[in-house]
């Protein structure tokens, strides 16, 4: 292959020529699916005359081409691996093109592919290039209308974009169904699916009075697996309605069930296709944090037909207009259906652990990057999260009010656009009077900034001397950083009372608790009048995407841990706490010296334990360590081995001087009544399970019986789940083995649940880990070309911090295989699995050598742009 071409946002313009309408009719067969296309072209009023019209195409056979019904000669056109060009083309013509594919070879699931025995498409980000040839780019909006003819007996339900208008028989055992799709669309949205499907249908009745078709379309076995997706729909179609006053805009919404999707789902217009794993739930199957995530993407997707599909991105680099403001719109709506708090709590606790370590790595890149080689890559955790972190800093600063002013001068402006991110920014600014030029850095700066804070009390002025000091570490490409406009919410809360100050600030009141605006590199705020001496509580709420330091003292953190009125404020506090105590511990391991546990933490929790909180969903939370991957986050170089120790440590202290008390909560929490996806069951379970846990991690003969039982009891996913982790993880195998072989025997016909099993076993910290990931390979329910099974088994392997960082560096060489090998299969899912090893710069010099050496062996193959991309920056 040749070497690949980075293509920079500088270099945007307009598309020559447009498409307004495009009538494709797709001819299946696995082996050789025709495809003709006409495109209704014309010029782009601002181009001249002239020029030549450009179409993306890879991996198609042209079969015919014709201009305004004029077969083309071959000297009238050029072919390349990248495409189609015509030289001379006239200002507003149809072009009709035919084509042929083979979707049972397409093992990489961009365009037309087969899952199983259906045909299904993923077009996002440049997938439709694989299905006929067209300027597949999303500022290309054409309305669409698709015939799709397939055999009668396999592919009975035949689905695209929009509202079917007329089908039929033909000859051959062969039917067809036309499906028209009124609203423009650039062809990333376009969709597919052809199959032996049964659905599940539904209704809802918008504000406005329309009654929409719902449907969700399965695999036959799969019928009593949608009921929570559809309620899940259901209300976020209610959500959008009254809290963004977005209504749906066609009579029909269709979600399709797939086994092979490389990601969770994707938004086509009227036809959502998801991975199985995102829509797919039962009581019996899946986990509550399953259930919680259907929910998540199920809304996600939905929203996107407003924030994306009604008003989409002008070019790839604005990915984020999309994905950032609709992953904030769904953390909204799930944070006002489930408990909010810990809606927070569980996302900032994932963005710090996964988010920073991008940020902080050799693939960081803004929110808005400025070039890319492949797209396909920059589907990130940045561009996603911190996007939303990004947004909901703006609701923030301009206040909900003026936001949602904002957003609906977005969508009336801009609808049927395609836009950037200076257009969303320019609407928030204009409803709310704001002036946003120093936050658009946000969009443009990469790495995490970090915020130096210090503090002082003046007793006899009565006055809190508060310093802020920012500072964005270099990233690839971008040495040196300006000073952001850092939103910081803070209380002070006074160590006498355990209250919130009221703050006064340059002879303003600002209230108990109060946004302060960072701009400087260095700022200083002194908040006057303060009777007592404060804790600061800082950055609440997570208020903006940074680190935030302050030389807290362990009674300090211990203070907010009971005080704060901010409840994300006193977990962090906990959190805080935890990590100081685990410092030392590693720091003994590393030492060889005995370990000894902090007391202080020890009676944190106690008060936990034994206090009165009504809210058990945040208590679980509290109570829950750091994982290791945070703490891994936190030290200067990652000392796997130490960091599990330590931990380990920790866990099993509280366990054993606790041990009473966790059991207690254990007892308190069980519940034998039906299960329900809902807060407060959901609130118990976790905290019961978290209790679980500890008892667990001594392995005393309780917690073993307790745990076994809530195996066997096989009372729902989420007990039963946690329990084989339990005993999977434990010491002793004659735990893990029997619950292992029992699990497996029972769902060996489920592949959902098989991929949890994958997934159980391969992260236990037992050093037979890697060598069932060998084993588990060649197991009938595992597959290389299925993503869920890649992710279930080589990702979750990944995850397990000892085993594979194992010093004699066979984990590395086992994820270097499977991406060798699944270069050739799947690039993006490839480009995927390499994270881990790009993050070798953390790690000792032994295994950054080990890292490296594996990184160097995927160099040296013949590598897809995905791979190549991530290969190089990981070697540069
Ligand atoms: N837009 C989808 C994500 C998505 C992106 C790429 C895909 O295939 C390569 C599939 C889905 C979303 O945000 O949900
Ligand atoms: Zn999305």
């Amino acid at each position: 292959m040749s070497q690949p071409q980075a293509i920079y946002l500088s270099d945007y313009r307009p598309p020559a020529y447009r498409v307004t309408h495009t009538e494709l009719t797709f001819d299946l067969d696995p082996a050789a699916t025709r495809v003709k296309a006409r495109l209704h072209v014309e010029r782009h009023p601002e181009r001249e005359a002239g020029e030549a019209l450009e179409l993306d195409g890879e991996q198609l056979t042209l079969k015919s081409i014709a201009i305004d019904g004029q077969p083309l000669e071959e000297d009238e056109y050029q072919l390349t691996e990248q495409g189609l060009r015509v030289a001379r083309v006239p200002s507003r013509f149809l072009l009709d093109t035919e084509v042929e594919i083979a979707p049972e070879r397409n093992t990489a699931l961009e365009g037309l592919y087969r899952s199983g025995g259906m045909f299904c498409t993923q077009c996002e980000a440049e997938g439709f290039r694989r299905i006929t040839f067209y300027p597949d780019r999303p500022d290309v909006m054409a309305t669409f209308s698709t015939t799709v003819i397939g055999d009668a007996a396999s592919l009975p339900v035949l689905l695209s974009n929009g509202n079917p208008v007329e089908k039929g028989e033909l000859p051959n055992g062969r039917h067809f169904v036309t499906w028209e799709d009124p609203h423009p669309k650039p062809c990333y949205l376009f969709a597919l699916v052809a199959g032996d499907l049964k659905k599940v249908e539904d209704h809802f009745t918008t504000m406005s009075g329309r009654d929409v078709t719902l449907q969700i379309w399965v695999e036959e076995e799969n019928l009593g697996k949608t009921d929570h997706a559809m309620a899940s729909l259901k209300r976020a179609m209610r959500w959008d309605e009254e809290t963004y006053g977005r209504e749906y805009d066609l009579d029909l919404f269709m979600i399709v069930a797939v086994n092979d999707f490389n990601m969770g789902a994707m938004e086509n217009k009227g036809l959502n296709i998801f991975n199985s794993a995102a829509v797919l739930t039962h009581p019996d199957t899946a986990t509550d944090a399953a259930f919680q995530r259907v929910e998540g993407i199920v809304a996600h997707e939905y929203f996107h037909n407003w924030s994306g599909n009604r008003v989409t991105c002008r070019d790839w680099f604005q990915l984020s207009l999309k994905e950032g403001f609709t992953v904030f719109r769904d953390q909204s709506f799930s944070a006002d259906v489930n408990s909010a708090p810990v809606k927070r709590i569980e996302d900032v606790s994932f963005f710090r652990t996964a988010q920073f370590a991008e940020d902080a790595g050799p693939t960081a890149h803004p929110v808005r990057p400025d070039h890319y080689i492949e797209i396909g890559n920059f589907y990130t955790l940045t561009i996603y999260e911190k996007g939303a972190e990004i947004v909901r800093m703006l609701r923030n600063l301009v206040g909900w009010e003026a936001f949602r002013r904002g957003s609906d001068l977005y969508f009336s402006r801009f609808d049927g656009q395609a836009v950037t991110i200076e257009d969303f920014v320019s609407c928030m600014a204009e409803a709310s009077g704001h002036n946003l030029d120093q936050f658009m850095l946000w969009y443009s700066q990469a790495g995490t900034p970090e915020i130096d804070a210090h503090g002082e009390y003046d007793y006899a002025r009565a006055e809190y001397r508060l310093i802020l000091r920012q500072r964005t570490p270099a990233t690839p490409g971008q040495p040196d950083k300006q000073a952001l406009h850092i939103p910081i919410r803070l209380g002070l809360v006074g160590t006498k009372s355990g209250r919130d100050l009221a703050l006064t600030l340059d002879g303003e009141s600002l209230g108990r608790d109060a946004v302060i605006h960072l701009r400087e590199d260095e700022q200083e705020f002194v908040f006057t009048d303060l009777a007592e001496a404060p804790v600061p509580s800082l950055a609440r709420g997570f208020s903006a995407p940074i680190k935030l330091n302050f030389p807290y003292s362990r009674e300090d953190l211990a203070f907010l841990l009971a005080n704060d009125s901010d409840g994300f404020n006193r977990w962090d506090a906990g959190q805080r706490l935890s990590l100081l105590a685990l410092d030392d511990l590693i720091a003994a391991h590393r030492n060889g010296v005995e370990k000894v546990m902090d007391g202080r933490v020890i009676e944190a929790f106690r008060t936990l334990l034994t206090g009165d909180t009504d809210d058990k969903a945040v208590l679980a939370e509290m109570l829950t360590l750091p994982s290791e991957a945070y703490i891994a986050e936190q030290q200067p170089l990652v000392d796997v081995d130490a960091i599990h120790a330590a931990r380990q440590f920790v866990k099993q202290s509280l366990a054993r001087t606790l041990r009473d008390e966790f059991l207690a909560v254990y007892q308190a929490n069980r519940d034998d009544s039906p299960y329900a996806p809902e807060p407060d069951q959901i609130a118990a379970r976790s905290l019961k399970n978290v209790a679980l846990s500890y008892l667990m991690s001594i392995e005393d003969e309780e917690g073993v019986e307790l745990a076994q039982q809530q195996f066997e009891a096989e009372h729902n996913m989420t007990d039963v789940r946690h329990a084989l982790t339990l005993l999977t993880h434990s010491s002793r195998d004659d735990l893990a083995d029997p619950a292992l072989k029992a699990f497996g025997r029972k769902w060996a016909h489920d592949p959902l649940v098989m991929d949890q099993w994958f997934s159980i076993q391969v992260s236990r910290p037992q050093a037979d880990a890697l060598e069932r990931v060998k084993f588990l390979m060649d197991h009938p329910a595992f597959s290389l070309t299925n993503p869920n099974k890649v992710r279930a088994l080589i990702g979750a392997f990944a995850q397990n911090r000892v085993n594979f960082h194992r010093l004699d560096g066979e984990g590395y060489k086992l994820l270097a295989d499977v991406v060798i090998e699944l270069n050739r299969l799947n690039p993006e899912i490839a480009a995927r699995m390499i994270t881990p090893l790009t993050r070798w710069a953390r790690y000792d010099e032994t295994r950054q050598e080990l890292m490296k050496a594996e990184l160097e062996r995927i160099r040296a193959e013949d590598l897809s742009p995905n791979v190549y991309e991530v290969v190089e920056k990981a070697l540069a």
